[in-house]
């Protein structure tokens, strides 16, 4: 089976009409949509999620920006998705981000970075299973399915 990978697109993507954007992207590159919906974040699932960051002196700013509003949360699936999604992501720190890459071209600071992307398969299980139920996770074939991989 092909990786799996989480992605959200936090509330200034939402909000500055940028998921549109965003998802094109990942679609142009190939990935599959396996899974995607809008949700709101609560706090206790904001700090399940960011569970890694608790006690650093920007967890409560990012507490608060994640639960600022709607965020989109989505699955993507491809040959080596969740790497792949993560240099299309690029640096944490939008400033640092290279030219091409969605904080890059999409942001300017860390704590306003657009999107959130597993950094590694078992973040992504750990992260998809906090967002979705085992049954909103759908099977199709992409029609390009047999050129995206020799
Ligand atoms: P990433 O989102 O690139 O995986 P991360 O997991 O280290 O980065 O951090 C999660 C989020 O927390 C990040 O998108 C923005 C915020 N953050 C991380 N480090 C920060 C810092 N030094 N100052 C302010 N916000 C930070
Ligand atoms: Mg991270």
């Amino acid at each position: 089976m092909a990786e799996r990978t989480f992605v959200l697109l936090k509330p200034d993507a939402v909000q500055r009409g940028l998921i549109g954007e965003i998802v094109s992207r990942f679609e142009r590159r190939g990935l599959k949509v396996t899974a995607l919906k809008l949700v709101r974040v609560s706090r206790s699932l904001g700090e399940t999620y960011y569970a890694e960051h608790k006690g650093k002196s920007f967890f409560e700013p990012l507490m608060a920006y994640i639960a600022a509003g709607p965020v989109v949360a989505m699955v993507l699936e491809g040959e080596g998705a969740v790497a792949v999604v993560r240099k299309m992501i690029g640096k944490t720190n939008s400033a640092d981000a290279d030219p091409g890459t969605i904080r890059g071209d999409l942001a300017l600071t860390i704590g306003r970075n657009v999107i959130h992307g597993s950094d590694s398969a078992d973040s992504a299980k750990r992260e998809v299973a906090l967002f979705f139920r085992p049954d909103e996770l759908l099977s199709y074939a992409r029609i390009d399915e047999t050129w995206l991989r020799e």
